[in-house]
C-alpha cells in the first residue's frame, strides 16, 4: 500500500509539472484528489488493514495528500503568473515615448479683436448693442437721412434680398444705432460690431466685411469728445499711445459735419519712412491711414427717433474691422480672413 501512495505521488507530481494549462491542473486534481479520485479508494481501502498499518499508512496518505494539495495550488499561480506574462507582453506600453499633442482649435482672429474692442470701449463706459445681419430699407437707409433715389445710396452697392420688399443685407452698422435710440431715451453710448455686405471685391475690400459703429448722445456733446475717444480707442487698438488723429472733412448723409478719421501710420508712425530711411509701405509714405467716418449725429437723424435735437447732440462713428486687423497685423490681402488657411489661422 505503501508503495502504492509513493508512486501515486510520484505520477501526479510528474503529470502536474507537465501541466500546461489550469484545465489540465484541474483534470489532475480531480483524478487524484476528487471524491472518485486515487486518494479517496486509498481511504476506503484503510478499513481493510490492521489496526497499527490504518495508522501508518493512513497517516502517509494523508501527508501525500495534503503535499499533492499544496503542489497543485502551486502550479495554479505559476499558471496565473504566465498568464500574466503572456498579457504584459502584449498589452505593453512604453510611457517614455513623448505623446501625440492633440490639435486644439482657437477662435478666429476677427472674433478675438471684436472682443478686444468690447473691452477697451467697455472701460470707457460703452454699452454692446446689436441689430439684425437682413435690415429694412427703413433702418439701413431712410432713418438715417438716405431716401430713396438719393444718390448718396450709390455710396454703397448694396445687396437686395430677392422677392422680399425693401429688405437688404445692412451695407453698414449705422441702422443699430437708430434701432438703439428708438428703443433708449438719451444719453446714450453703445457701440455695435458685425457683419456688413456690399457689392465689393479686391484686396482690400470683401463683399462680407465688419464695422463697429460707435454712437454717444446727450446733452453736451461735442466734437472734443469724438476725437478724444477715438484718439484714446486707436492708441489702445495698436497698443502704441503716440498714435495721433486727424479729419477731413467729408459726406455722410447721417451726420453734420462729416468727417473721415486718420491715424498716423503704426510703422512708421507718421513719418512716412523707416528709421533707416527705407519708405514705408503701409501708409505709402504718407504717414496716415484712413480708419473709416465719423460726425456729429445729424439733427434730422436724432428727430426721426423722436429726440429733442435743440436738447441733444451726439457723434457717431463707423470703422472697417478688418481695414484695423490688416494694419495691425501687416496682413496685405482680406482674402486670407475667410480662406480658413490654418498656416495662417494659427498665427494669431
Ligand atoms: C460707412 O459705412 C458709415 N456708415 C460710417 C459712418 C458711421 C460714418 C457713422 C459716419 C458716422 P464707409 O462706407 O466709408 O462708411 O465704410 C466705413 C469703413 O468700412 C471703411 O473706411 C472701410 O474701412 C470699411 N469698408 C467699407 N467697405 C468695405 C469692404 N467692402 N470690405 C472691407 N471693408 C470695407
Amino acid at each position: 500500500m505503501k508503495s502504492r501512495i509513493e508512486s501515486l505521488k510520484s505520477q501526479a507530481l510528474t503529470a502536474l509539472k507537465a501541466a500546461k494549462s489550469e484545465a489540465e491542473v484541474r483534470d489532475l486534481e480531480v483524478k487524484y484528489l476528487g471524491r472518485n479520485g486515487a486518494f479517496n479508494e486509498i481511504m476506503k481501502s484503510l478499513k481493510d488493514l490492521s489496526d497499527d498499518e490504518k495508522r501508518t499508512v493512513g497517516k502517509l496518505a494523508n501527508e501525500t495528500k495534503s503535499e499533492l494539495e499544496t503542489a497543485i495550488l502551486k502550479k495554479y499561480s505559476e499558471l496565473e503568473m504566465a498568464a500574466f506574462d503572456v498579457i504584459a507582453e502584449k498589452e505593453w506600453i512604453d510611457v517614455t515615448v513623448p505623446g501625440v499633442k492633440p490639435s486644439v482649435g482657437h477662435r478666429h482672429l476677427i472674433s478675438k479683436f471684436i472682443d478686444d474692442l468690447e473691452v477697451v470701449f467697455g472701460r470707457m463706459g460703452f454699452a454692446v448693442a446689436e441689430g439684425p445681419d437682413i435690415e429694412q430699407e427703413h433702418y439701413n437707409f431712410n432713418q438715417l437721412n438716405m431716401p430713396e433715389d438719393h444718390p448718396s445710396r450709390d455710396m454703397q452697392d448694396t445687396f437686395w434680398v430677392k422677392n422680399l420688399k425693401r429688405v437688404a443685407l445692412r451695407s453698414q452698422t449705422s441702422p443699430v444705432q437708430i434701432r438703439y435710440m428708438e428703443a433708449h431715451e438719451p444719453p446714450v453710448r453703445i457701440i455695435s460690431m458685425g457683419k456688413t455686405f456690399r457689392r465689393d471685391n479686391d484686396a482690400t475690400h470683401s463683399p462680407m466685411f465688419h464695422q463697429i459703429e460707435g454712437l454717444m448722445v446727450d446733452t453736451d456733446i461735442s466734437i472734443a469728445n469724438l476725437k478724444a475717444v477715438l484718439t484714446h480707442f486707436l492708441q489702445q487698438v495698436f497698443e502704441d499711445p503716440s498714435i495721433k488723429t486727424r479729419f477731413r472733412t467729408s459726406y455722410f448723409p447721417f451726420v453734420e459735419p462729416g468727417m473721415e478719421v486718420d491715424c498716423t501710420c503704426p510703422i512708421c508712425h507718421g513719418e512716412g519712412k523707416l528709421s533707416d530711411g527705407v519708405p514705408c509701405k503701409l501708409c505709402k509714405q504718407c504717414g496716415w491711414l484712413e480708419i473709416g467716418g465719423a460726425g456729429m449725429v445729424h439733427p434730422k437723424v436724432l428727430e426721426n427717433v423722436g429726440y429733442d435735437s435743440k436738447k441733444y447732440t451726439g457723434f457717431a462713428f463707423g470703422f472697417g474691422i478688418d481695414r484695423m486687423i490688416m494694419i495691425k497685423y501687416r496682413i496685405n490681402h482680406l482674402r486670407l480672413f475667410f480662406e480658413n488657411d490654418l498656416r495662417f489661422i494659427t498665427q494669431f
